[in-house]
């Protein structure tokens, strides 16, 4: 059976994007492949954090992954930040990599426009700790969303160089990004991706709006005046956004939302896309409030710490042997 691993950043609650272009298929996922699910706090303190929000960003992203269908008897899911091996081999890594591909990662690249002075140096060594994260596993396939193919190059790059100069320890990973959904727009400014971290609330649906916010914000999602409800991503951006948001919601093909808005208007179409979508997100609610107080919710999250420490400790003691830290111990 493959090894998958993938990661979220608590760093907001999920949006629509971050549902339909990763969590959909984690859970489609976790069938038939061993299956890693990680919430990455230490990926999100590369940017200041409040840290009553961090602790509460990180509960809500665990109980989301539940409620969406994240089966505890089928993927281990944890945090980051309680399996320290991930810190530790992010070190390692980052001897491992150059100061040059580092700067040359176009997140680090859009994050630091304001000036090196304001950025912390976490968010130019952010990637070694993700192949960190990757490499612990020896896992086979990445599911993410379009804009971390980048940083899975890099990986990719740090596992084969490590395995070269060192020992061949490393399965070398495959990105996997979904056909569709990878890219869901901005309601706002269709040309922009959907973001958690927008300041424009009106820009993104989040996983726990309720009916009447989510309805509020589709009303509002910006088209354009040609009245004709038809996919063309060039010329009709927006449109085209929200076609591609009821398709995956319903799990019907575009061509046939064409035919089924043919002779109605935008509010028509806004309404019945809201519908969708209001129909995917109200039982993840309803299983989400049963689970973000639970003991069970920490229960889940304890004992994916320890299944994910037993195989990343393994790991990381073949990568320090590789390496030559510390001592070799004697068999008793
Ligand atoms: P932020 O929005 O704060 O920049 P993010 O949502 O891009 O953060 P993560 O929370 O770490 O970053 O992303 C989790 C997963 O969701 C990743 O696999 C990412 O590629 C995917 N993803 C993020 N935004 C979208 C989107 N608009 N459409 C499809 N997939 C997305
Ligand atoms: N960089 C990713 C989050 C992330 C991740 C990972 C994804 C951290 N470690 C390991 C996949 C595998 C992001 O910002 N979306």
């Amino acid at each position: 059976m493959k090894t998958i691993f993938s990661g979220i950043q608590p760093s907001g609650t999920l949006t629509l994007g971050n549902y339909l272009g990763a969590m959909t298929h984690f859970v489609d996922l976790q069938d038939d492949h061993n299956c890693y699910f990680c919430i990455v706090d230490e990926h999100a303190i590369t940017v200041p954090q409040d840290r009553l929000e961090l602790r509460k960003n990180i509960k809500s992203l665990a109980a989301l992954y539940l409620a969406s269908g994240i089966d505890p008897d089928k993927s281990t899911l944890f945090i980051q930040s309680e399996v320290p091996a991930h810190t530790q081999l992010g070190w390692m890594l980052q001897c491992v990599s150059y100061i040059g591909e580092l700067e040359r990662m176009t997140q680090f690249k859009d994050k630091s426009k304001g000036g090196k002075e304001a950025v912390s140096s976490g968010l130019l060594t952010y990637p070694p700790l993700m192949a960190s994260d990757i490499l612990l596993y020896q896992t086979d396939i990445v599911p993410v969303g379009d804009d971390q193919k980048q940083h899975l190059e890099l990986t990719r790059n740090l596992a084969q160089r490590f395995n070269n100069k060192y020992n061949d320890i490393f399965t070398v990973p495959e990105v996997r990004i979904p056909k569709e959904g990878a890219r869901i727009m901005s309601l706002q400014d269709p040309l922009k991706k959907m973001s958690k971290s927008d300041s424009n609330q009106k820009a993104y649906i989040s996983m726990l709006d309720d009916e009447k916010k989510i309805t509020k914000k589709i009303k509002s999602a910006v088209t354009d005046s040609e009245g004709v409800v038809k996919y063309d991503k060039e010329n009709k951006p927006g449109v085209s956004n929200l076609l591609t948001i009821e398709s995956v919601c319903r799990g019907v093909s575009i061509k046939e939302l064409e035919k089924k808005y043919e002779d109605k208007g935008y509010g028509d179409f806004k309404a019945g896309v809201a519908e969708a979508v209001v129909n995917i997100l109200t039982p993840i609610q309803e299983r989400y409030e049963q689970l973000i107080d639970s003991e069970e919710l920490d229960a889940i999250l304890d004992q994916g710490a320890d299944k994910a420490s037993f195989k990343a400790d393994k790991m990381l003691a073949k990568a320090k042997k590789a390496m030559g830290l510390g001592r070799v111990k004697k068999k008793k």
